[in-house]
């Protein structure tokens, strides 16, 4: 079993390794505040995980961690996977929003909870409504950074755009909140809608505000949908990994579905579980022209339920991205990230 473990961590490098030793690491690290609901699906630490290999590869800058969501385990999910990778001092912050989806009690949360228990004393929120406020810490980092130069990587209902864009001056910065995202985000990646029309959950969520965030943000959007991510699998590979004390690889033990359950209509397949988040942090880091095709467009919000349309437009500034590399190609990419270990765990010198 070791032997085939040690052959499948060397064909997984070797796929990625194409990908992951060229051009990436030359330019500066791109500034990140990534934006996550962790309430039901997981897909979201694995993003986490890849957003902090590529930090300590040097691609990126993790300048924040906020959560969308309220009233749960969400901001303590992020905090202890943070301080496994040995960055306990990110930034965290939670929604203040009325609207925000909230609740301990959703279905798949208790995978999250439970790293409350296994890793105590790596986390300050319990309640992540304990957390500052979301927008407060938007407005904070973008301040202090170089004019365009923050993407913005949401996974999750899209509350804290919302609200980000409808906060006023402060002691951070005079500037509201459309006019500072204009000055300080180069891009907002999100991971959400159903194209060319549909419904998703990310933007069905909080559907008032997806549907405000989306319609006055004031820089370049680039979507990647459900109907990227639906079938782009990882995970499989750390789950079966020997690895123990790992945040990421306890979450989709959890939760994925073992090899002798797969069936070809069953969400997850034999590589892992659709991977919409991880897609989202490889487009903010690396670029959405990495391992994508991009479509140049404007999405609209038909209605205040979530109503997801794509508009076909060229001379837009945002996109939406679609198949370039093979999807299973990215999806080892993503496993060759989730798999990598911390420079410092817990931060261990
Ligand atoms: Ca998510």
């Amino acid at each position: 079993m070791k032997v085939a473990w040690m052959f499948a961590m060397a064909a997984l490098a070797l796929a990625a390794g194409c990908c992951t030793t060229r051009d990436f690491a030359k330019h500066e690290p791109v500034k990140v505040i990534l934006d996550t609901d962790m309430i039901s699906d997981y897909d979201d630490m694995g993003a986490l995980a890849c957003l902090h290999a590529l930090a300590d590869a040097g691609e990126c800058e993790i300048l924040a961690t906020v959560s969308c969501t309220r009233k749960n385990g969400s901001v303590a999910a992020v905090e202890i996977c943070n301080a496994y990778y040995g960055r306990p001092d990110i930034p965290v912050g939670c929604s203040k929003l009325d609207s925000a989806v909230s609740g301990r009690d959703k279905w798949g949360h208790k995978k999250f909870l439970d790293l409350q228990k296994k890793y105590p004393g790596k986390f300050k929120y319990a309640d992540s409504d304990e957390a500052p406020d979301a927008v407060d810490v938007y407005r904070r980092l973008l301040a202090s950074q170089p004019d365009g130069s923050v993407v913005i990587c949401s996974l999750g209902f899209l509350s804290n755009q919302r609200a980000l864009l409808e906060s006023k001056g402060d002691a951070h910065s005079p500037l509201d909140g459309k006019a500072l995202v204009a000055k300080k985000v180069k891009k907002w990646v999100a991971m959400a809608c159903f194209y060319p029309e549909g419904h998703e959950y990310n933007s069905d969520g909080d559907p008032v505000s997806s549907k405000i965030a989306l319609r006055d943000w004031p820089t370049p959007i680039v979507i990647t949908d459900f109907q990227y991510g639906r079938h782009l699998y990882a995970g499989r590979a750390i789950v079966e990994s020997d690895y123990e004390g790992n945040p990421v690889k306890d979450v989709f033990k959890a939760d994925l579905a073992p090899r002798e359950k797969i069936n070809p209509r069953s969400w997850d397949q034999l590589a892992g579980h659709p991977s919409w988040d991880e897609s989202a942090v490889l487009i903010a880091v690396r670029g959405e022209e990495s391992y994508f095709a991009i479509e140049n467009g404007f999405y609209e919000m038909k209605d205040d339920k979530g109503h997801d349309i794509w508009r076909y437009d060229p001379t837009s500034p945002s996109c939406r991205v679609l198949q370039k590399t093979p999807r299973t190609e990215v999806g080892k990419i993503i496993d060759e990230l989730m798999l990598r270990k911390p420079k410092t765990p817990w931060g261990a010198r």
